[in-house]
């Protein structure tokens, strides 16, 4: 006899489900999207990757905010989860100039009414890291905010407190990171609150799809970076002048191998852990 879970929810590469009144499952697929659009070809155990990489960070933050996480399947892709009321707001933390923080500043020298120092170039890390939240848009792009509009929509003490939460998750996970060998360059978190009114971090946290991940020994300001995981499939994808509108190429097998090579590396790296020792057994990476 097993539970009956109710699909409540699709992302692009996520789906969601009701198990009951207090716990949903995230189920992470293969599926993989570059210039915002899902490719037709899968990347063998992308899903498991970043349930994995999840859940480390969740088992290693407690110490800064509570989490959702209530339990890994057995199939290293879906989370057991608490059901929260999430936080109409993206709450992202840049500690590097890039994407829509980068175009922003070019722009008006400022992004989510940070006044940034004159002169910085693209990628460039920041004198501090900042919270830029950002709307939560129902299609399209999201839209970068400033704390006036943010506290609008959660109120100003919450505002102040996903702000210093989110930068302390932030700070701790770009330093763990950045020891081994990748630069978290900004990261977008989503909260929520739990029955007793309480924050708590929800979504998934500090992954390759949530974050610009890029390889630290081949960092170098005043250029856009490589991406970590996704610069095979753009590179593949803009060798064969596609317009970046759907329908996507299908990727060739050496592309789908590097970049699961890619995924796994990152892995291993952050967590210390094998990945097929994650695969044997996903609660290794909550020990
Ligand atoms: C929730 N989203 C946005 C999967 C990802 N713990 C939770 N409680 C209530 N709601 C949510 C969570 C979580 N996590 C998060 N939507 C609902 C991201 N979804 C979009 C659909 O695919």
């Amino acid at each position: 006899m097993s539970e009956t879970a109710i699909h409540v929810g699709s992302g692009k590469v996520r789906e969601l489900y009701a198990l009951d009144h207090d716990r949903l499952l995230l189920v992470a697929s293969d599926r993989i999207s570059t210039f915002d659009v899902v490719l037709p070809t899968e990347i063998p155990d992308k899903g498991r990757v970043l349930t994995g990489l999840s859940a480390f960070w969740f088992a290693r933050t407690r110490h800064l905010v509570p989490n959702h996480l209530l339990a890994l399947r057995d199939d290293g892709r879906s989370t057991e989860c608490r059901r929260l009321e999430m936080l109409p707001i993206e709450c992202v933390v840049r500690g590097y100039l890039s994407g829509s923080g980068w175009k922003d500043y070019v722009a008006t020298g400022a992004t989510s009414g940070h006044v940034l120092p004159a002169g910085l170039a693209e990628s460039d890390r920041l004198p501090t890291p900042i919270f830029t939240p950002a709307t939560k848009a129902q299609e399209g792009h999201d839209e970068n905010i400033d704390a006036r509009a943010a506290s609008e929509l959660v109120g100003a003490e919450r505002f102040r407190e996903v702000e210093r939460v989110a930068l302390a998750l932030y700070e701790f996970a770009a330093q763990y990171a950045r020891e081994r060998g990748i630069v978290i360059a900004d990261t977008k978190f989503e909260f929520g609150l739990g029955d007793g009114g309480e924050l708590v971090l929800g979504d998934e946290a500090l992954t390759p799809d949530s974050s610009r991940f890029w390889p630290a020994d081949e960092y170098r300001a005043g250029e856009a970076q490589p991406s970590f995981d996704k610069q095979f499939v753009r590179d593949y994808c803009e060798s064969l002048g596609w317009d970046k509108t759907a329908p996507a190429p299908e990727l060739p097998a050496e592309v789908v191998s590097g970049t699961r090579a890619r995924y796994v590396d990152a892995f291993e790296r952050i967590t210390g852990i094998a990945f097929d020792d994650y695969v044997a057994d996903p609660t290794a990476v909550l020990r």
